[in-house]
């Protein structure tokens, strides 16, 4: 094997320093010791992402992060992962850089379809629900998604997950379960991470954090040789 490790980059969009080392230490977990993962977010802008006024500034962040890496010096990034559930910018981050780039909101819902066949995403507030249903219809996983479930949680009040938003949410997933007829959970945020096994304990049922999803789908790509088309769409944009 060769000694040089492959690296991922995690991108939280959002200001959020602690929500960037919980996602960075979902990734490490996830990808094992040798390989490299870092996790970066943007010194200004919003400290959660849940409109799309700050949707369209996550995108531009995303966008930034993967230019600076690959002008770094150094090796570039192998692999980008957007860690953020409206996936921003995932497009654009295509036309940026050849090397793979996933949402988590793409890849859970990819994984989620590999081990049941219908999910629901338990997220955080009702308004981003409309974000969400978008993404369902984009990825075409209008069959397989049978609930869009709000709690009401903010971003911010999970970084430090605290005992009551973890009611909530578990609350949450566990009526997916019953009245959506969900045999697998989606959870629509990053910051909710840490909250899988605890989540997976509760319900019985698979639960998908975008986060481990999206590193061990871009490893695998990566381990594949896979890199994104730059045919038509994802061609790289005018200098
Ligand atoms: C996220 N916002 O994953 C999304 C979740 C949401 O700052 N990180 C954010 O509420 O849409």
């Amino acid at each position: 094997m060769s000694a040089d490790p492959i690296r991922i980059q995690l991108i939280n969009p959002n200001t959020s320093v602690p929500m960037t080392e919980k996602i960075r230490a979902t990734g490490q977990l996830v990808a094992g010791p040798g390989v490299s993962i870092t996790a970066v977010c943007p010194s200004k802008g919003p400290s959660s992402i849940e409109s799309h006024t700050e949707e369209i500034l996550a995108a531009q962040a995303v966008v930034e992060a993967i230019g600076e890496a690959e002008r770094a010096s150094g090796p570039s990034p192998d692999a980008h992962v957007i860690a953020c559930f409206g996936d921003p910018g995932l497009d654009a981050a295509r036309e940026t850089t050849g090397a793979p780039v996933l949402g988590i909101a793409e890849a859970a819902m990819h994984a989620a379809t590999l081990v049941g066949r219908h999910f629901s995403v338990v997220t955080t507030l009702d308004r981003t629900l409309g974000r969400a249903e978008d993404l369902v219809l984009r990825y075409g996983f209008e069959r397989a998604c049978v609930g869009l479930r709000a709690t009401e949680v903010p971003v911010l009040a999970l970084e430090e997950a605290e005992a009551d938003a973890v009611a909530v949410i578990t609350d949450s997933a566990l009526a997916a379960v019953r009245e959506d007829r969900a045999d697998v959970i989606v959870l629509g945020c990053a910051g909710m991470t840490d909250l899988c096994q605890t989540l997976a304990e509760a319900t019985g049922v698979p639960v998908i954090d975008g986060v481990a999803a999206s590193v061990g789908m871009a490893l695998g790509l990566v381990r594949m040789g896979t890199r994104t088309s730059r045919l038509r769409e994802y061609a790289p944009p005018k200098a």
